[in-house]
């Protein structure tokens, strides 16, 4: 049986990917890992052990890892791109020394590690269309630094110190439950909030714009496939193009007008947002993925649509919202 610590279980993915994994493994066998501030709440609290697990903090992190005979971390601790522009020390401590705390843990316990990169590990001078596994990785921003820089320390702890690292390169996530804070692809969340509260959507992104995207019940699966895959297919580990779709945000907002025909957008494009935007591959191509550990996305823009809609609207709309 798996013993498996998610290191920052309170965030947008953590959150889910909790729950997920304690649905397959057994709650008593998942530790929720919290900063201070960011106690798990409800459901999440209630349903197995958490940990007061600050990732700058290597001391505290090694005796979750020993008290709860931990062989697994997700380690999910990063700030997204937008904050991470505004914040850049931050970004660092948080995303790299964070990082190196938890490898020499794992090292040291001989546990696997998850640590997700990103399509921010691309910059300008990248391939756009779609995106090759192995290409040009030159970001010029913070996020992207401490993304590609977290993809090659995870392969170097593999390599040197025969680390289970692993990780995905995701897009953007949408989901219903836990919102985002600071990324470049929020609005492709927010827009359904705005939908289903009957208000008019300000798009942050410029017409035109292609981002790669996935719906969440997707990105749990890739975290977790990976982690399940048999090593010896894997020829990749840091980090895999992962993805399920690519919209620009005229695509979106069309996909939910035909569902909510009253629905509006306009634009007032954020200068930060845009640029980052532009920055980024418009589709990856995720084959390699699909070929060593079975990658296969479920939802597609209409799916996703349908189902964000009828969540939300259980949700807010219950709530009085
Ligand atoms: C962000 O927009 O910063 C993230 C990401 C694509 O990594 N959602």
């Amino acid at each position: 049986m798996k013993n498996v610590f998610v290191i920052g279980a309170t965030g947008q993915i953590g959150s889910e990917l909790t729950m997920e994994l304690r649905k397959r493994y057994g709650g008593d066998h998942v530790v929720a890992g919290y900063i201070q501030g960011a106690e798990p709440k409800g459901i999440l609290r209630e349903s197995g052990p958490m940990a007061l697990a600050d990732v700058t903090d290597g001391e505290q992190l090694s005796k979750v890892v020993k008290d709860y005979h931990i062989d697994t971390i997700y380690n999910l601790a990063a700030l997204l791109s937008v904050v991470a522009e505004n914040k850049p020390k931050l970004a660092w401590k948080i995303g790299i020394d964070g990082l190196w705390n938890v490898l020499e843990v794992a090292r040291e316990e001989g546990c696997a590690v998850f640590t997700p990169s990103s399509i921010g590990s691309f910059g300008l001078s990248t391939p756009h269309d779609k995106t090759p596994q192995d290409t040009v990785q030159r970001p010029r921003t913070m996020y992207g630094v401490t993304k590609v820089t977290t993809e090659l320390l995870s392969d170097y702890y593999a390599l040197k110190y025969g680390v289970d690292t692993r990780s995905v390169r995701f897009p953007g996530i949408i989901s219903n439950v836990t919102p985002p804070g600071g990324g470049t692809t929020d609005y492709a969340v927010d827009i359904y909030y705005s939908a289903v509260r009957g208000e008019k959507f300000v798009c942050p992104i410029k017409a035109g714009t292609y981002m790669d995207m996935m719906y969440m019940p997707d990105a749990l699966k890739a975290a977790i496939e990976l982690m399940e895959a048999d090593p010896a297919r894997l020829v990749h580990r840091n980090g895999f193009n992962v993805t399920a779709m690519s919209f620009a945000p005229e695509e979106i907002f069309a996909a939910i007008k035909a569902q909510v025909p009253s629905f509006e957008m306009e634009y007032q494009v954020d200068p930060l947002k845009q640029s980052i935007a532009d920055s980024w591959p418009d589709s990856l191509d995720d084959s390699c993925a699909r070929e060593e550990w079975g990658w296969k996305p479920e939802y597609d823009l209409q799916a996703m649509t349908t189902d964000m809609l009828e969540k939300l609207r259980l949700r807010l709309c219950g709530a009085g919202l």
